[in-house]
């Protein structure tokens, strides 16, 4: 096909996958010139499949700065989100684009982010991971698991006592940067951790899972406040955990 009629088409590819996925932005894929070469019928009037290619995005902090005190103060969590959190996703969008990555959104590119370079795994990781942990955080009210997802807990490890020294232990277990997890997995929860800023979406990660709470042990996220103590960070954050959140990601 010529020129006029390619861009045709890819604009075409673009507006469709936009209206069918509007959850994700999504952008035509530099590839579809290579493949459209030889692919020049002139019969064909059908648009070829969109080749996608996700964008990520930072999700708006659904409280303010100051809400998580005085387990995370202010100042750590407005360095947090607007440097650290915002440069991942800033970097995480320069590396899909250099490393020609093709996905339609986050969750399949991480089932697949063996095949692409640390800059793709690191900060692809570093932007779901923090969207997720803002998430599970809320200005603590005192609230406890209940319901489904107390059973669960208490299937799982005991008591929620069990589970809390459980999670915690893995927090502090976890050497150097990286985050402790709970997940579901095959109808179970299991706790564990991963380095850096892998997660247990993706292909790599040796503990694997849908992930149902995330703690960020790497000392960006407790140092100011807490210095080296690790433990206080991990012991104060149980008071801001979003349960209500946690419970909805329950398969
Ligand atoms: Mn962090």
């Amino acid at each position: 096909m010529d020129r006029k009629q390619f861009l045709s088409r890819s604009v075409k590819a673009t507006v469709g996958t936009l209206i069918a996925g509007p959850l994700f932005a999504t952008s035509a894929g530099c590839n579809s010139a290579e493949t459209s070469e030889n692919d020049d019928t002139g019969t064909d009037t059908e648009p070829e499949a969109p080749s996608v290619q996700v964008v990520l995005s930072q999700i708006a902090l659904p409280y303010a700065y100051n809400a998580l005190e005085p387990a995370i103060d202010a100042e750590t969590m407005e360095i947090h989100y607007t440097k650290h959190h915002a440069g991942y996703v800033k970097k995480g969008n320069d590396a899909i684009v250099e490393g020609g990555v093709k996905a339609a959104n986050e969750v399949e590119l991480m089932a697949t982010i063996g095949q692409y370079g640390a800059g793709v795994r690191n900060n692809v990781g570093g932007t779901w991971n923090h969207n997720m942990f803002w998430a599970v955080l809320a200005p603590a009210t005192g609230a406890q698991p209940t319901g489904k997802l107390l059973d669960a807990i208490n299937g799982g490890f005991g008591s929620m006592d069990a589970f809390k020294t459980a999670f915690t232990e893995a927090a502090m277990k976890r050497f150097g940067s990286g985050w402790a997890w709970l997940v579901q997995r095959n109808g179970k929860l299991e706790i564990g951790s991963t380095p850096n800023q892998d997660n247990p979406l993706m292909d790599v990660s040796e503990f694997k899972g849908t992930p149902l709470l995330c703690l960020d042990v790497w000392e960006h996220a407790y140092y100011l406040h807490y210095q080296n103590k690790r433990n206080e960070y991990v012991e104060n954050w149980w008071t801001i955990v979003n349960w209500d959140d946690v419970a909805k990601r329950l398969g």
